[in-house]
C-alpha cells in the first residue's frame, strides 16, 4: 500500500458520509474498492428493452468530456493526464491533440470542451480556413496554477484545430477565475447557447469540509468578499467578451458575466431544443441535489439553501424541533438579489439524498423513437445512472408521477419512473452524437495499470451495428467468426475488433500515430434470456479488457 492509497483510505474512513456529494469524491470512493480487480462486478443495466448498449471505445484515462466535430469523430479530454484525444472512424488515437498542464488536484483537471466550425474570416488565416485547415475552434476549460497547488486560476482557452496536421494550436486567454481555498466545487463544464455564446459553470471552491470558509455575494452573503466569479453560470462570447452592453446582474466586471448564481457546483448545463432555455443540475453537499429551469438572474440559492431546505454553514440542512428540514418558501429571505435584478426559484427535481449528478442533455433526435425526442437525460456519479424526464406542455417543469410528484426523489425506491439506465461507474458526460445516438462518457474503476475510461453508445435494439470501419471484409469476416464461437453461454458477441489495418484517417499519416493494436472494441449486448432489461456483464468485459492488454503488452 502506497502512501497515496492509506491517505484515500483514511480518508474515507473518516469522511464516508460526506463522500457522494462530489463528483471526485465518488471516483476517489470507487477508485479504492478491489484494487487488484479495478472493474467492481457491476452490470450496466439499461431498462428499456427497445434500446442497447455498445462500447465506442475504452483504455481511457478518467475521460470527463467529450465534444464531436463530425459523425464518428470527437474529442475527448482526461481530466488528470491533461490530454486532449480524438476518436475518428472507429479508432482512439492515443497521441493527443494537445497536451496541457493542468493541475488535477482532487477535482481540478482538464474537465470541459465545446467545440464551433470556424466561420470568421481573418486575414492571415483565411487560406488556412478555404482549405479545411482550420475548420473548429476548441474551447477547453482547465485549472492552471502559478505554484503547486497555489494561485490557481478556473480557466478556458480557445485553440484552432489544425485538421491536416491534427493539433490544437493557436491558444488564446479568454477568462480566468481565482480558484481557491480549496480544489474542491470547480465546475468546469462548457457548452454553447442558441445564441452562440459560451456558458460556463463555476462552483464556491468550499470542499465539503473547507479549509476556510469564503464567503462571496454570489454565494448569497450580502457583506461577504468581492465578486470574483466563483457560484455561478457565467456568459461570454466566444472572443471572451462579456454579452452585450450591460450585465444582467450588474454591469461591473466579473459580476457583468453571470448569467445564475448561488450555484454550489454544476456539472451539467445544456438548452432545451424548444425553448432555447438553459437548465442545470447542481449537487447538494449532504442533501439536495437539483435540477433547475434557469431563466436570466437565476439565483439558486447556495450556499444557504438547497433543495428546498436551509443550511448551515458547513452544508448540514437546518431542522426544526421535530427533526424536520426547515423548508424555505419560493421567497425565502436573507438571500443577496443584486437590487433586484437576481430571483431565487426553487428546483424543478430535487434527490434528497445526493446522486451527484453529472451532465444534463436534451436528446433532440428522435433516433431512439420519437417518446424519447427533446426529453432530458441526467447522468450522475453515484451509480453511474442516467435519468430520462419529460418536459411539460409548457415545457417549464418535468412530468412526475406516482412518489415523484412532490418533485422530491426521497430514496432509490423512488426512482421507478425516472431511471433509465444504471451501472456505468460514474457518468461525467452524455451528448447526442450528429448520429442522432446518445453517448455515455464513463470514468469507470481504473487501477495504476489499466484504464477503463469509456465511451458507450445506446441504439435502437434493432440497429446493427454501424461503424466507420472501412474494411467491410474484415468486419463481416470477425462478425461470422464470433458467432461461431459465442454461440455458448456469452452473452458478448465481438462485432468488430479494430485492427491496424485499413485505417485511412487523416491520423494516419502522422509521425507518431500508435503503431499498436488500439483498445477499441465495438461490443454487441444481447438481451439477457427472459429479461425484459439488457444488461452488459461488466466483469466479462474486464477480463476481455485484461486480455487485450495482454495483447499490446506482447506486441509493444
Ligand atoms: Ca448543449
Ligand atoms: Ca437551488
Ligand atoms: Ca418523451
Ligand atoms: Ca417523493
Amino acid at each position: 500500500m502506497n502512501r497515496n492509497t492509506i491517505i484515500i483510505i483514511l480518508s474515507l474512513l473518516l469522511s464516508f458520509p460526506l463522500l457522494l456529494s462530489s463528483f471526485y469524491n465518488v471516483y476517489a470512493q470507487q477508485g479504492n474498492q478491489n484494487q487488484n480487480y479495478p472493474l467492481a462486478a457491476e452490470n450496466i443495466t439499461l431498462y428499456d428493452p427497445n434500446l442497447k448498449i455498445e462500447l465506442v471505445t475504452s483504455g481511457l484515462d478518467f475521460p470527463t468530456t467529450m465534444a464531436f466535430l463530425g459523425p464518428d469523430d470527437f474529442l475527448i479530454l482526461e481530466k488528470n493526464t491533461g490530454n486532449v484525444k480524438r476518436f475518428v472512424n472507429g479508432t482512439l488515437n492515443e497521441k493527443p491533440l494537445l497536451h496541457v498542464n493542468t493541475n488535477i488536484k482532487d477535482e481540478r483537471g482538464l474537465l470541459g470542451i465545446a467545440v464551433s466550425e470556424k466561420k470568421e474570416i481573418f486575414y492571415e488565416n483565411t487560406f488556412l480556413i478555404e482549405n479545411k485547415k482550420i475548420t473548429h475552434n476548441v474551447f477547453l476549460y482547465y485549472i492552471e496554477c502559478q505554484k503547486k497547488n497555489q494561485d490557481c486560476k478556473n480557466r478556458i482557452y480557445k485553440y484552432d484545430l489544425d485538421n491536416q496536421k491534427n493539433i490544437l494550436v493557436n491558444p488564446k486567454l479568454l477568462v480566468g477565475v481565482p480558484s481557491f481555498p480549496d480544489p474542491s466545487h470547480i465546475g468546469g463544464i462548457i457548452d454553447i447557447g442558441p445564441d452562440e455564446n459560451l456558458y460556463f459553470t463555476v462552483g464556491n471552491f468550499q470542499s465539503t469540509i473547507p479549509s476556510k470558509i469564503y464567503k462571496t455575494k454570489t454565494q448569497n452573503f450580502e457583506d461577504g468578499e468581492p465578486v470574483d466569479g466563483r457560484a455561478g453560470i457565467l456568459r461570454i462570447t466566444q472572443d471572451g467578451r462579456p454579452v452585450g452592453a450591460e450585465g444582467i446582474i450588474g454591469n461591473k466586471y466579473p459580476l457583468n458575466l453571470y448569467y445564475a448564481y448561488g450555484v454550489r457546483n454544476s456539472f451539467g448545463i445544456d438548452f432545451d431544443p424548444v425553448t432555447g432555455k438553459l437548465w442545470d443540475t447542481e449537487n447538494g453537499p449532504k442533501f439536495g441535489d437539483e435540477i433547475n429551469l434557469i431563466e436570466p438572474g437565476f439565483n439558486s440559492g447556495s450556499d444557504k439553501i438547497y433543495g428546498i431546505w436551509g443550511a448551515t454553514e458547513l452544508g448540514g440542512m437546518l431542522k426544526n424541533k421535530k427533526g424536520d428540514g426547515i423548508r424555505v418558501g419560493d421567497n425565502p429571505e436573507n438571500l443577496v438579489d443584486f437590487e433586484g435584478k437576481g430571483h431565487y426559484s426553487p428546483p424543478e427535481f430535487i434527490w434528497i439524498k445526493t446522486v451527484a449528478p453529472t451532465a444534463l442533455l436534451f436528446l433532440d433526435s428522435d433516433k431512439l423513437g420519437s417518446q424519447y425526442q427533446n426529453d432530458m437525460f441526467v447522468g450522475s456519479a453515484d451509480g453511474g445512472r442516467i435519468f430520462h424526464f419529460d418536459l411539460n406542455n409548457n415545457r417549464d417543469g418535468l412530468v412526475l408521477k406516482g412518489n415523484l410528484t412532490d418533485k422530491i426523489a426521497h430514496d432509490k425506491a423512488e426512482f421507478g419512473d425516472i431511471l433509465f439506465a444504471e451501472g456505468f461507474s460514474i457518468i461525467t458526460d452524455v451528448k447526442q452524437g450528429p448520429d442522432g445516438y446518445l453517448y455515455v462518457v464513463s470514468g469507470l474503476k481504473q487501477s495504476k495499470t489499466a484504464k477503463f475510461g469509456a465511451v458507450f453508445r445506446i441504439v435502437p435494439s434493432a440497429t446493427t451495428t454501424a461503424t466507420t470501419n472501412t474494411d467491410d471484409k474484415l468486419d463481416t469476416g470477425q462478425k461470422q467468426q464470433h458467432t461461431k464461437e459465442n454461440n455458448s453461454n456469452t452473452i458478448w458477441t465481438i462485432t468488430n475488433a479494430n485492427t491496424t489495418a485499413a485505417n485511412t484517417d487523416l491520423l494516419s499519416n502522422q509521425e507518431n500515430s500508435p503503431k499498436k493494436t488500439n483498445t477499441n472494441v465495438l461490443v454487441d449486448i444481447a438481451p439477457k434470456p427472459s429479461n425484459t432489461t439488457k444488461t452488459i456483464d461488466v466483469k466479462a468485459w474486464d477480463n476481455l479488457m485484461q486480455q487485450k492488454l495482454k495483447e499490446e503488452a506482447i506486441i509493444q
